[in-house]
C-alpha cells in the first residue's frame, strides 16, 4: 500500500520559502495515500500560476494546463476515465477571475472531482497584481490607490451555484486539511476546498498572523450542521467567510455520471476505438 512518500518525486518545489502552497502539497500527497490510492490511480490538473506548479510536484498522473481551464480539462479526464481520482487545483485568480465561468459551472454539473483551490488573495506569478479575491481598499502596483472593487465570497458563490461539496482550510492546519481532502475525494460528486495558503512575498496584509487571529473553526460553533445549507449561508454571512472546515454537504444529490443515460461501463480511456477498414473508408467518403 502507497504511503504519503510514494506521491513524492525528485522536482524541487521553485516556490518562496514559506508559500502556504508547500503544505497544500504535502496534504493532497497524505490524503491520496490515507484513501489507499496508487499514484497510477490519481491525476492532478492545474492551472497556471505558483499553485498551478503543484501538478508538477506530485508523483501521479498530471497536467500542467492553461490560465483558468484547469476545470474543463479536469471534467474531461474524469468523464474520460472514470477509474482515476482526479484533482484539479489553481490559485484564487485562476479560479475566481478568468476561470470563475468554468468553475460555476463545474460546481451546478457536480462530476465527480475535487477542486483545491490556493487562496492568497493576490495574483502571485505575476508578481502581486489585485485578484478578485483582494480586499477593496487593497494596495497593489495594479491598485496602487486601492482596489476599488469588492471582494468574491467563493464559498457564498458555490453554495448559491448548486455545489454538493464546500469547504475551506488554512494551509497551516495540516491535518484538517488532510481530512477535508479525503472527505473530498470520497465525495461523490464535485468537492471545492478553498485552502487560505499565504503568499509571503507579496501580499503583507492577509499574512499566517492575520489568518490565525481572523479564522473561525467551524467545529468550535456549536451546533453547526454542514447538512444545512442555509445555516451554512448564514454563518458564512455572519464571519465574512472565515472559517475553516466542512462548510457543506449534500450526499443526497447524484453525481454528473449517475445521471448520465448511457454513459457507458467502460471508461472511454479503455474502450477499442480502433476503427476497422470498412468504418474507416466510409467516414472518409463523407469528406471526398
Ligand atoms: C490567458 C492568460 N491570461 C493571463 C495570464 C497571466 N497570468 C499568469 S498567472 C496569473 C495569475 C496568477 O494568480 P493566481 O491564479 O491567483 O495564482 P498564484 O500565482 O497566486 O498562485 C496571470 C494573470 C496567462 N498566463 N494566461
Ligand atoms: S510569489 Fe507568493 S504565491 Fe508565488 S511562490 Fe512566492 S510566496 Fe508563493
Amino acid at each position: 500500500m502507497a504511503t504519503f512518500k510514494d506521491f513524492r518525486n525528485n522536482v524541487k518545489p521553485n516556490w518562496c520559502p514559506g508559500c502556504g502552497d508547500f503544505s497544500v502539497q504535502a496534504a493532497i500527497q497524505r490524503a491520496a495515500a490515507n484513501v489507499g490510492l496508487e499514484p497510477e490511480n490519481l491525476a492532478v490538473i492545474s492551472g497556471i500560476g505558483c499553485s498551478g506548479r503543484i501538478s508538477g510536484y506530485i508523483n501521479s498522473y498530471g497536467f500542467h494546463g492553461i490560465h483558468g481551464r484547469c476545470l474543463p480539462i479536469a471534467q474531461g479526464v474524469k468523464m474520460a476515465n472514470r477509474d482515476l481520482t482526479v484533482i484539479a487545483s489553481g490559485g484564487d485568480g485562476d479560479g475566481f477571475a478568468i476561470g470563475m465561468g468554468h468553475t460555476i459551472h463545474a460546481i451546478r454539473r457536480n462530476v465527480n472531482l475535487t477542486y483545491i483551490v490556493m487562496d492568497n488573495q493576490i495574483y502571485g506569478l505575476t508578481k502581486g497584481q489585485t485578484s478578485p479575491r483582494s480586499a477593496s481598499g487593497f494596495k497593489t502596483k495594479s491598485t496602487p490607490a486601492g482596489s476599488i472593487e469588492s471582494a468574491i465570497s467563493p464559498m457564498e458563490m458555490a453554495l448559491t451555484a448548486g455545489a454538493t461539496f464546500v469547504a475551506q482550510s488554512f494551509s497551516t492546519d495540516l491535518k484538517d486539511l488532510t481530512a477535508l481532502i479525503e472527505a473530498g475525494i470520497q465525495h461523490d460528486g464535485f468537492s471545492l476546498i478553498n485552502v487560505y495558503s499565504p503568499c509571503v512575498t507579496y501580499n503583507k496584509i492577509n499574512t499566517y498572523e492575520w489568518f490565525k487571529e481572523n479564522l473561525t473553526k467551524l467545529a468550535t460553533i456549536e451546533e453547526y450542521d454542514p447538512s444545512n445549507r442555509e445555516l451554512a449561508m448564514q454563518t458564512l454571512m455572519k464571519h465574512d467567510g472565515l472559517v475553516t472546515g466542512l462548510i457543506y454537504q449534500n450526499t443526497e444529490q447524484k453525481s454528473y455520471q449517475e445521471h448520465l443515460n448511457g454513459y457507458a461501463e467502460t471508461p472511454l480511456a479503455h474502450a477499442d476505438l480502433q476503427l476497422d477498414q470498412e468504418h474507416f473508408d466510409k467516414l472518409a467518403a463523407e469528406f471526398m
